[in-house]
């Protein structure tokens, strides 16, 4: 059995209203419940700000977006003994409000406190929410004639609230991911492929004739750009998809949901559903995508309709 005691992090990286710290914060309740894969092994120095997060969950709501002036690194000591890896250490997983990923795209530098988390064993998660106001998607100009039967009409960009016309989600994050690359081999080896995990979050909003067909799929009809880059970036990377509910269904705009939700056990609700092991299956350990990240679960099986 492979043993490491050591610190390793793990960086969640969406533009604003991604989802991440909901993500979080339901990661955190599921650390606590101690069913999945990783479990608590003590108590983070910034409890705080996981407990007062985990509590807008108890309490049925989401948890606010991030403001701009929060610096979050949660540090959690965490254990699996799952699949063959034993691991007893700190896991580090950075809270940061989508305005600085932005703004890392924009400026094109980062902070010393993202170039201290590149290191060997770092894994990343990529969020994009479903339903988000903040996902900014350009019109398709490929399939726009067949469409809407003429070329394309002139659009008015969405702006910022200083009038900068928004760039589109996914170029903002394929940008990240080329960042990423080159960070890595700077700091690690241009032979070390980070696991990138693309998490869609509010996975319960995604309707559902696409839910049947898994994160992948709405990726590749709501990305397209982002869909293509992983898959030609493969060698580079090692991907895989979740679909993420922190609740498994909408706790703001569902009041009967909402009502079960609270009769239920707040403390393990949400799920994730993913491709692992090569169809779309879904599973109540949310630590999954973190743990895959870790590399403590299998790499995605390929090739499963062969
Ligand atoms: N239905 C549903 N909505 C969700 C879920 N997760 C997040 N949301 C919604 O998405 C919003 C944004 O989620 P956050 O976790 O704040 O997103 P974030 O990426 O941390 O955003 P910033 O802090 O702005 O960077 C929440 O206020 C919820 O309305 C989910 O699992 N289901
Ligand atoms: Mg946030």
């Amino acid at each position: 059995m492979e043993k490491q005691e050591q610190s390793r992090s793990v960086l969640l990286i969406g533009v604003q209203d991604a989802g991440k710290t909901n993500f979080l914060f339901r990661f955190w309740l599921s650390l606590e419940a101690g069913d999945g894969i990783l479990t608590r092994a003590g108590l983070p120095l910034d409890i705080d700000y996981l407990k007062t997060g985990a509590d807008h969950l108890l309490k049925g709501e989401f948890a606010p977006h991030t403001p701009q002036d929060v610096h979050d690194k949660t540090e959690i000591p965490v254990k699996t003994t799952s699949g063959g890896h034993e691991f007893l250490g700190s896991l580090v997983v950075p809270d940061l409000p989508g305005e600085q990923v932005l703004s890392v795209f924009q400026t094109r530098q980062w902070s010393s406190e993202w170039e201290d988390q590149i290191r060997s064993g770092c894994g990343c998660l990529l969020f994009v929410r479903v339903d988000s106001p903040e996902l900014i998607a350009p019109l398709d100009w490929m399939n726009c004639p067949g469409i809407l039967g003429s070329p394309m009409p002139e659009v008015t960009p969405e702006t910022d609230q200083a009038g900068k016309a928004k760039p589109p989600t996914q170029v903002v994050l394929v940008d990240w991911l080329q960042f990423l690359r080159k960070a890595f081999t700077e700091r690690v080896s241009g032979t070390y492929k980070p696991r990138v995990g693309i998490v869609v979050a509010a996975w319960d909003l995604a309707p559902n004739e696409q839910k049947a067909s898994g994160p992948e799929a709405w990726i590749a009809s709501n990305l397209p750009l982002l869909s293509q880059f992983i898959q030609a970036g493969d060698d580079e990377f090692e991907f895989a998809y979740f679909g993420v509910s922190v609740a498994s269904g909408d706790l703001a705009a569902d009041a009967g949901f909402k009502a079960d939700y609270l009769k239920g056990d707040p403390r393990r609700a949400g799920e994730v559903v993913h491709s692992l092991s090569g169809t779309v299956e879904t599973s109540t350990d949310i630590t999954l995508p973190v743990a895959w990240a870790l590399g403590f679960a299998p790499a995605t099986k390929h090739g499963s309709t062969d």
